[in-house]
């Protein structure tokens, strides 16, 4: 942890009542000029703190920032987020993750910004955000698995996703395969895996992580797909408790994934979170379309579907894209 990080973590403890500069001084071992210089950094961050002379420095307000001390601070897991970048503003934490990846960051590396100006989607899509309400977030993997395993990952993140928004939001989310979090019927979330490989050897995978939190009203372009929690729960949430909340699930659910190298400990509650289970979909493969029930997922994150002459088979997420029978659910 930074001295920063310490500061604050120290005040955090203390939330509401006075620290002396002199105890945090002689917790933190550092001079008091180097108190001050911190507190002002915090304050300049949007922390209400107050000063008081006899009495010390009290925090009355946290803002809603994804900073790294705040990060620091909040995080409960064990491997994740051992090194954390955080940027105001980045083209995308995917291609930032990967810059990083190839410089050698550790497995682990949280990439968090407050805004993207070039946020993907997948198959060049874009991803829109707007600033200091939503998250990005992107993640530095290296799992000792075959590389055909790494798209699982997608997948352990949508559950990780939906936990996260569960225990934070208080509201319950479903998924559409592979990797759209959905609230009341549009796309709350999106999840970007991203690889590099060397002949059958993985180097890393990058997950990426958009969140809609905050934000009070989308472009049009994507109006009629996009949704954020506030917009459905008309409550503002804590972005940096959101974020470690989905992270210490991903760290549970990824677990029990590398324990098996495949899905088979979480499919059956990814199902139970699958919007068109049993439902009738549109499979879309290269422009043409073929209408069959969905199944569930199998133990490899293949969609299983039945055709109309009652014909089991599964699809694969980079070869097919689905619909609802009436749009886009
Ligand atoms: C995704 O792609 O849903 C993956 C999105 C991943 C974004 C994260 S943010 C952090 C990290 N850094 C990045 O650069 N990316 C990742 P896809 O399934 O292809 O969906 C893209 C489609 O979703 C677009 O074509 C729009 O229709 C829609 N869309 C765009 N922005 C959206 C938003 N904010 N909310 C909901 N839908 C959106």
């Amino acid at each position: 942890m930074s001295v920063k990080s310490e500061v604050l973590n120290e005040l955090k403890k203390h939330e509401n009542t006075y620290i002396s500069g002199q105890e945090l001084c002689q917790k933190l071992g550092v001079s008091r000029t180097a108190v001050w210089k911190h507190i002002k950094g915090l304050k300049k961050a949007g922390y209400e703190i107050e000063s008081v002379s006899n009495r010390g420095y009290c925090l009355k307000g946290t803002p809603d920032v994804l900073g790294k001390e705040e990060m620091m601070t909040e995080l409960e897991t064990t491997w994740i987020g051992s090194e954390i970048h955080y940027y105001d503003t980045i083209d995308s934490t995917n291609l930032e993750a990967k810059r990083l990846a190839e410089q050698g960051a550790p497995h682990g590396t949280l990439v968090v910004a407050d805004c993207q100006n070039q946020g993907r989607g997948r198959r060049g899509r874009a991803w829109t955000e707007q600033k200091g309400t939503g998250i990005a977030m992107s993640l530095v993997l290296r799992p000792e698995i075959p590389v055909e395993c790494s798209s699982m990952l997608t997948l352990v993140t949508a559950l990780a996703v939906a936990e996260g928004i569960k225990d934070a939001a208080k509201v319950d989310v479903q998924i559409k395969w592979p990797n759209d979090i959905i609230l009341h019927g549009k796309k709350v979330c999106g999840i970007l895996t991203e690889l590099s490989a060397q002949m059958d050897e993985l180097n890393y995978v990058i997950v990426g992580i958009g969140i809609n939190v905050n934000i009070e009203s989308f472009p049009e372009e994507v109006r009629d797909v996009a949704t954020s929690l506030f917009i459905e729960q008309r409550m503002k949430i804590n972005r940096c408790l959101l974020v470690c909340k989905v992270l210490k699930f991903f760290e549970d659910y990824y677990k029990e994934f590398v324990e098996t190298g495949d899905l088979s400990k979480v499919m059956d509650e990814y199902n139970e979170l699958l919007i068109h289970r049993n439902k009738p979909i549109t499979i879309v493969r290269q422009n043409q379309k073929q209408e069959v029930l969905s199944l569930g997922i199998d133990q490899k994150g293949e969609l299983m579907v039945e055709d109309a002459s009652h014909e089991v088979y599964t699809v694969i997420s980079g070869e097919v894209s689905i619909r609802g029978i009436l749009g886009y659910i």
